[in-house]
């Protein structure tokens, strides 16, 4: 998923290599003079990756302005945090190179809007990059081939029932008094139209032509 005109630049097959790739649209942003903030995000596997520090040296050297965004869902693949990091304090991780981190409930939609909203003001002071650490959960296995038999049954579940962010939305804004029930479903269906119409239109367009591998790698000069 990609596009130019919203300014959104993908996802990438290769773990954390989106990291130096976010680090240099912000540098693009800097050296053009734009006030835009770039937001990279990383998860909790993607963080041990040895270019998410290269870029950090860079961006804080260059005071870049970029957010990166470390998405704790607790898990790599299979793996847990705890299994694979030294330090599990990921908001810390930009320390070495002067980098302030925060750490907050990832699963409180105003709670995120508003920290990052604080960092981006920052970013856009010229103080330089920061990390947000949003604690999450990712409620099924890595892919259609993962059980997630590395954690119990329990715990998805009580994430599920005491964590999920657009249940804690709905009843937050439930409670407001800024919408009911019926308005809440009305924006469900829209919501699920335009997915089920992107997915539609996935399936229905034809597959690239074998030329597209070449597309914007090499240029020739
Ligand atoms: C360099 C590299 N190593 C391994 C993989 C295989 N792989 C794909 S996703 C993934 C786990 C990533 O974990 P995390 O960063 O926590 O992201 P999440 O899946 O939780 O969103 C791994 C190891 C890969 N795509 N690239
Ligand atoms: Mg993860």
């Amino acid at each position: 998923m990609f596009s130019r005109e919203r300014n959104f630049f993908g996802g990438h097959g290769i773990v954390g290599a989106q990291v130096p790739i976010g680090t240099g649209l912000a540098f693009a942003q800097q050296y053009r003079g734009e006030k835009n903030v770039t937001f990279c995000y990383l998860g909790d596997g993607a963080v041990n990756q040895g270019q998410v520090y290269e870029s950090f040296n860079m961006a804080a050297l260059w005071k870049l302005p970029i957010v990166y965004v470390i998405e704790n869902n607790k898990y790599g693949m299979g793996t847990s945090v705890e299994r694979s990091s030294a330090n599990v304090e990921l908001f810390r991780r930009g320390e070495a190179y002067g980098i302030p981190g925060k750490q907050i409930d990832g699963m409180d939609v105003v709670h995120v809007q508003e920290q990052a909203a604080q960092m981006v003001a920052d970013v856009r002071e010229g103080k330089g990059p920061c990390v947000l650490e949003l604690q999450t959960y990712r409620y099924r296995g890595h892919s259609m081939s993962d059980p997630a038999k590395y954690r119990s049954k329990e715990e998805v579940s009580r994430m599920r029932q005491e964590h999920d962010p657009i249940d804690n939305a709905k009843a937050v804004l439930l409670k407001s008094g800024a919408v009911d029930e019926a308005a809440l479903k009305e924006i469900d269906k829209e919501i699920k139209a335009i997915v089920g119409e992107a997915a539609d239109y996935a399936q229905a367009s034809a597959e690239p032509d074998i030329s597209e591998l070449f597309t914007d790698v090499l240029l020739e000069v």
